[in-house]
């Protein structure tokens, strides 16, 4: 079963690309209404509810600040509300996130690593991990958090930077588009494929004990590698003129530009760095990603849209 909120344009296009659309019941219900939800655990009667759904994108927080708390935040309550009330026997994962670490206090970050996240969509995020945790020491719910740092595919939505650079870049090659627009070039992430984070998340809730995760690749590399990986898969090759809003990507050979500064999109305070350590995961879960940062890049390159 899916949990779907009414729109007035269809959006399930991620379940086609996927071939599961027939595969995969949906239920009208949305995060902010707990009737919805509490219906919905009565008519899927699962065995184990995912909590994906958020206001997810993080420069849209600071314009929303107070929908992205009542959906990324107090959603995870009225989602843990409605597993209480219908079934408390339900297991519960919790999409955490790395934005919590937001202005590290350790590098690489780990379970144990304290949190300050720097948008309201972090501290959001901050108010449902520890709800999950207040609810599984409260009422032995089985709930875990994964703590799961960027994952992407040639599933993610356009304004996000990865998928934001492999279809723009693809887009420039076609003629459909003169430049790509980005913010801060110097940020860094550590990314991964989110099929294999899926995959984490499930065994998450297979344990004996419902406990928290880090998942991530454990590497790093900046806005600017990511632009100049993707490149070549379109025939460019990246060097940069210039320094902060005036900093271009220029390709080599063809001297066209093919990224601008915009700062536009700087954020009010941004996550500089971020770098997970998923020892526990690895051993703890047996959980070991099979796609490589290099292998995501070309994959977001050669299936994206
Ligand atoms: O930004 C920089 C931007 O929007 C990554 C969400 O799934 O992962 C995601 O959050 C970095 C930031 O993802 C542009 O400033 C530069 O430093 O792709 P993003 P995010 O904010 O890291 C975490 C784990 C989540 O939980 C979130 O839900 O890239 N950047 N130029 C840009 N970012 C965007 N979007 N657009 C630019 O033009």
């Amino acid at each position: 079963y899916g949990l779907r909120r009414r729109t007035s344009t269809k959006n399930l296009w991620r379940l086609d690309y996927l071939k599961i659309r027939d595969k995969v019941k949906m239920i009208e219900g949305d995060l902010g209404d707990l009737s919805s939800l509490e219906r919905a655990v009565e008519k899927s009667n699962p065995d184990e509810v995912y909590n994906l759904a958020a206001q997810s994108y993080v420069a849209t927080s600071w314009k929303q600040p107070i929908y992205t708390a009542e959906i990324t935040g107090l959603g995870v309550l009225r989602m843990l509300e409605a597993i209480r009330h219908v079934n408390p026997k339900i297991k519960f994962y919790q999409a955490s996130s790395s934005e919590m670490f937001g202005k590290v206090q350790e590098i690489p970050q780990k379970e144990t690593t304290p949190f300050h996240p720097r948008s309201p969509y972090g501290v959001s995020k901050v108010f449902g991990y520890w709800i999950t945790v207040n609810y599984r020491e409260s009422f032995d719910i089985f709930a875990c958090n994964g703590i799961l740092f960027n994952h992407e595919s040639p599933l993610r939505g356009t304004e996000f930077v990865t998928k934001k650079i492999t279809q723009g870049v693809a887009r420039i090659k076609k003629g459909l588009q003169d430049h790509i627009e980005l913010g801060n070039l110097n940020s860094k992430r550590d990314w991964g494929f989110a099929g294999d984070y899926v995959e984490a998340m499930w065994l998450m809730l297979q344990q004996e004990e419902a406990e928290d995760y880090v998942i991530a690749l454990n590497e790093q590399h900046s806005v600017r590698e990511f632009v100049e990986m993707a490149a070549p898969y379109f025939g460019y090759d990246i060097e940069w003129f210039g320094e902060g809003e005036d900093e271009l990507g220029i390709d080599k050979k063809t001297k066209k530009t093919i990224v601008r500064v915009d700062s536009k999109y700087y954020r009010p305070s941004e996550v500089d760095t971020l770098l997970g350590d998923s020892t526990k995961a690895r051993k703890e879960l047996g959980w070991k990603p099979k796609i490589s940062f290099k292998d995501l890049v070309e994959d977001m390159c050669k299936n994206g849209k």
